[in-house]
């Protein structure tokens, strides 16, 4: 889990220089290239929004910092595991873990990933001191932590009342808005799924239809009260946050041995059994509940790394295949049609740094001709110009010397998904040319085409 979390952070940072290398390379690009075509690339590549803000994602991120309320036991730190998918919050099966409200990090090796402050809820954490004053110290330890998001933790099993809670939150949301002028976001979750009748079933996968049910009866109930009672939410959601854990050498351990192994032990845990319910779509209500971009992207890094990868490359097609389909609305001559393939192999190249390799354009360059199937290096860029229709049309049958925004953005995502199969999920040639062939089938829109021309 460390090891790969470097690597991967390696990998993103590598895509990053490549970007930031980008507008040099595109200056050292063979002189055949006109000037105007070169501005062109600069312009759409650097100067595009989303990218920049992909790009500056990368390191500017933080730990997201969750205030967590919620009774003794209802899950808080085992969702903060579950979130993580390691284990990097104790949990506690008997006692009391979480003693009071301070705020802690959880750690990945040196990696810190979130901040967290958690209380046991109200009614338990003031039970000693039951005094207006320590309600406010608590809200006043609360700001000065400032969350990102306030999450309210329920038990599905249970039908607490909740109602001290969700005042206190109101309080806590009335005095947020003061300090920070921003609306404090609340997310709450419904925690222990799996519970619900028939508990048996702790794959969620294998929830009959009647638990899954039984467990939006619960969140309904609670949505209720919480609305009933005038609290603001963003959101309301019922996961499970179990897993079994197990050594390194495969041994299981419960929650209560957790404690009992060498610290080393602890942080090489797996997971032995996942049960985890609806927690990718809790991190999706997290991140859109999120207002600062940079722990947004924090929670990105904490909760999905190894899916990070994957989603920048989606990300990077999405906005190289916009970005292709205005340069196709600029009236551009036929001969600097080949600009998008130009623009295509700074996306290969980007997705290539991605998987930890580097590859110069010309490489890029040759891997999008081989899936039209034209083959043979050394085709130089002043050829492709001169050809720069006749090449297109092996890419995208059809296409002749006439290029709609609708082709080529399609075009450039197929080539886009081809790299990401390619350099990411690493099939091999063969297999990645025929889902391009396939996808260009399906994507060449028909209309947009009079001369269409042979395809297979
Ligand atoms: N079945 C099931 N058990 C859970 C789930 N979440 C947590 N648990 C168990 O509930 C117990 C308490 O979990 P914790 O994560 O320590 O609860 P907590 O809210 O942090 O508790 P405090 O720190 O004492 O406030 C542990 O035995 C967990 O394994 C869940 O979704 N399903
Ligand atoms: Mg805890």
């Amino acid at each position: 889990m460390k090891k790969d979390g470097s690597v991967i952070e390696k990998r993103l940072q590598n895509m990053k220089k490549f970007y930031l290398k980008a507008s040099d390379l595109i200056d050292n690009l063979p002189d055949s290239i006109p000037e105007k075509t070169r501005a062109l690339l600069k312009e759409k590549i650097l100067g595009d929004k989303d990218l920049k803000k992909l790009m500056e994602g990368i390191d500017s991120h933080r730990p997201p910092r969750f205030f967590l309320i919620g009774r003794t036991g209802v899950g808080k730190s085992s969702l903060i595991n579950a979130l993580c998918g390691s284990y990097v919050a104790k949990v506690s099966d008997t006692k009391s873990c979480t003693e009071q409200a301070k705020p802690y990090y959880c750690k990945d090796g040196d990696r810190i990933l979130m901040e967290i402050m958690d209380t046991r809820g109200i009614a338990e954490s003031l039970s000693v001191d039951n005094t207006k004053t320590a309600e406010d110290m608590l809200i006043d330890q609360i700001n000065e932590f400032s969350p990102d998001v306030a999450i309210f933790m329920l038990n599905c099993t249970h039908r607490d009342d909740i109602v001290e809670d969700v005042e206190f939150l109101k309080k806590l949301a009335s005095s947020y808005a003061k300090i920070n002028n921003v609306r404090l976001p609340i997310v709450v979750v419904v925690n222990k799924s799996d519970e619900m009748a028939p508990p048996r079933f702790k794959l969620p996968t294998e929830y009959p239809q009647s638990k899954i049910n039984k467990i939006q009866e619960q969140v309904q109930y609670y949505k209720g009260i919480i609305v009933k009672n005038g609290l603001k939410i963003d959101n309301i959601i019922a996961v499970s946050s179990y897993i079994d854990w197990m050594t390194a050498d495969g041994m299981s351990v419960t929650v209560e041995d957790i404690d009992k192994l060498p610290q080393e032990d602890i942080d090489n845990l797996q997971m032995e059994f996942d049960g985890r319910y609806r927690i990718e779509e809790l991190l999706n209500i997290l991140e859109m509940a999120i207002q600062d971009f940079e722990a947004q992207a924090g929670l990105r890094m904490a909760a999905r790394l190894n899916e990070v990868v994957n989603r920048v490359a989606k990300q990077l097609n999405t906005i190289f295949s916009t970005i292709s389909g205005t340069i196709a609305l600029t009236p551009i001559p036929v001969s600097d049609i080949y600009i998008l393939l130009l623009l295509q192999a700074v996306l290969v190249s980007l997705i290539a740094s991605l998987s930890g390799r580097d590859i110069s354009l010309d490489t890029a360059k040759e891997f999008i001709l081989g899936l039209g199937g034209i083959v043979g290096a050394g085709y130089t860029f002043k050829f492709i110009a001169q050809q720069g229709s006749k090449l297109l049309n092996a890419l995208w049958p059809g296409v002749g010397s006439f290029i709609s925004a609708g082709i080529a953005t399609a075009g450039t995502s197929a080539i886009g998904n081809s790299a990401i199969l390619y350099y990411l999920d690493e099939k091999n040639l063969e297999e990645v040319k025929k889902v391009f062939r396939n996808n260009q089938k399906e994507k060449t829109p028909e209309k947009e085409t009079d001369n269409s021309s042979t395809t297979e």
